[in-house]
């Protein structure tokens, strides 16, 4: 047994006794009311789920196991996802063992390679990486062992076994897309030395300088995980708890992430900011900024970039890549473009009332660090994003099994109930 599986299985034993105390003790409490705001505003709010991997107070930001995100800007993504599954950032010696586990299972069956190829040449590449992964659910070996008989007791450690394959082979696949779709020449193999970050830039082809692999580093980092009432962890963790195996999941999970009010934000806001820059032909002022946002928002748009459905804070991966691009390249036009509409929009978004949350989240940033190092392509933005996320969403998958959560099943009422309620 790996030290990873190994430490799982005596945390696992504790965090199933805690969680049977607590259902002996206290299974009455109330934990949330619903109100009819609630049922017809996104549910927003209401507590109904346990997720432990990260948590997001709404003035403080991502908290991953307990650790906020600018005291983990330094880690890898390896350290990360160990940090996400345990609870514990790894000691040197596990972490050498889950970058072995991690190296020795990258290579991509052939049959992705086939299906990718034969997708129409304008599929998006969201839709691309759903189907790469949709496409290896035969590689399942939750699917397989469940097939043949496994214990519920058990059902974590092939989920780990699915999960670990599937990190393994994201970088791959999502690199493996950007060179299909944009045409940039062979599918560039896995290098099995290499870390997971380091392979990903490798494997795009783009740039290999060591800023790129420190901003990618940082950029999987921050991306990783967000709690678990978010469109792509509910989806991902709703069809995981039918057991369906994690192909299915987070296939399904990646579909939600390619929403514009999602994942896709940091592609609709960079477009949105190259715009600006070609109609003023160059870093527009403040006031042609302000001009901008106010068209943007009567025109009906959403300023993409801003806005939360829980933070009321500026996003702190935001303020990571702010920092960043200061750092690295701080006289960049689309950095300083998106340096000045920080100063702008959210004292423009203050001004409309129904706007819960004026201030940048993590898409107002990203996007423009990717551009600068030679990633231009803006819709396969949120591929990176799902590479990140694959860390956090498989590492749900893991504890939820572990926990042996039942399926995901509330109750819906209709609007008859509600009319009867209400008068
Ligand atoms: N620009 C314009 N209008 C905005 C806005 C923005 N950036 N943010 C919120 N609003 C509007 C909403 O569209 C909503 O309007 P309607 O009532 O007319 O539908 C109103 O303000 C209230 O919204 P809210 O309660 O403040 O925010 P929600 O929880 O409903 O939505 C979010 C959150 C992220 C979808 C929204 O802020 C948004 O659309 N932002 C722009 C897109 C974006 O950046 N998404 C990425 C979020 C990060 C992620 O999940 O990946």
């Amino acid at each position: 047994m790996t030290l990873l599986a190994d430490k799982l299985t005596k945390k696992i034993d504790d965090w199933r006794r805690e969680a049977k105390d607590l259902l002996e003790i206290g299974q009455d409490k109330i934990i949330s009311e619903v109100s009819v705001a609630q049922i017809y505003g996104g549910m927003r709010g209401i507590r109904a789920l346990i997720c432990d991997t990260s948590r997001v107070p709404q003035d403080e930001g991502l908290i991953i196991r307990g650790i906020r995100l600018n005291e983990l800007v330094d880690k890898t993504p390896e350290e990360i996802f160990f940090l996400l599954l345990t609870g514990d950032l790894p000691s040197t010696e596990e972490l050498k063992q889950l970058s072995f586990e991690i190296k020795k299972r990258k290579n991509i069956p052939a049959y992705v390679w086939d299906v990718l190829k034969s997708m129409p040449k304008d599929s998006h590449p969201m839709a691309m990486l759903g189907t790469a992964i949709l496409v290896m659910q035969k590689e399942s070996v939750f699917a397989e062992k469940y097939e043949t008989g496994l214990k519920k007791e058990d059902y974590w450690k092939a989920t780990l076994e699915d999960a670990l394959n599937i990190v393994a082979k994201i970088p791959a696949i999502a690199a493996g897309i950007y060179r299909l779709k944009f045409n940039k020449g062979d599918i560039i193999s896995p290098d099995p030395e290499m870390d997971w970050t380091g392979d990903y830039v490798h494997m795009l082809g783009i740039n290999n300088s060591e800023d790129f692999k420190d901003l990618m580093r940082l950029y999987l980092v921050a991306h990783c995980d967000h709690e678990g009432g978010n469109v792509s962890a509910l989806t991902t963790q709703t069809i995981n708890s039918a057991l369906s195996d994690l192909y299915y999941s987070l296939s399904g999970g990646f579909n939600g992430l390619a929403g514009p009010l999602h994942g896709l934000a940091n592609q609709e806001s960079l477009k949105w900011i190259i715009e600006i820059i070609e109609k003023f032909g160059g870093t527009p002022t403040h006031d042609q900024l302000r001009e901008i946002v106010w068209e943007t928002l009567k025109s009906g748009k959403v300023i993409p970039g801003y806005g939360h459905a829980v933070l009321r804070i500026t996003d702190p991966r935001f303020e990571a890549f702010l920092n960043f691009g200061k750092k690295h390249f701080p006289n960049d036009p689309v950095f300083l473009t998106v340096s000045r509409l920080f100063e702008v929009v959210p004292v423009e978004l203050k001004k409309v009332e129904k706007i819960k949350n004026p201030w940048p989240n993590v898409d107002a940033a990203s996007g423009s660090l990717l551009y600068y190092y030679g990633l231009k392509e803006f819709s396969y933005y949120t591929v990176v994003f799902a590479v990140s996320r694959s860390l956090g969403l498989t590492a749900q998958a893991v504890v939820n099994r572990a926990m042996l959560f039942p399926i995901i099943r509330p109750k819906s009422i209709t609007t008859r109930f509600v009319k009867e309620l209400v008068s």
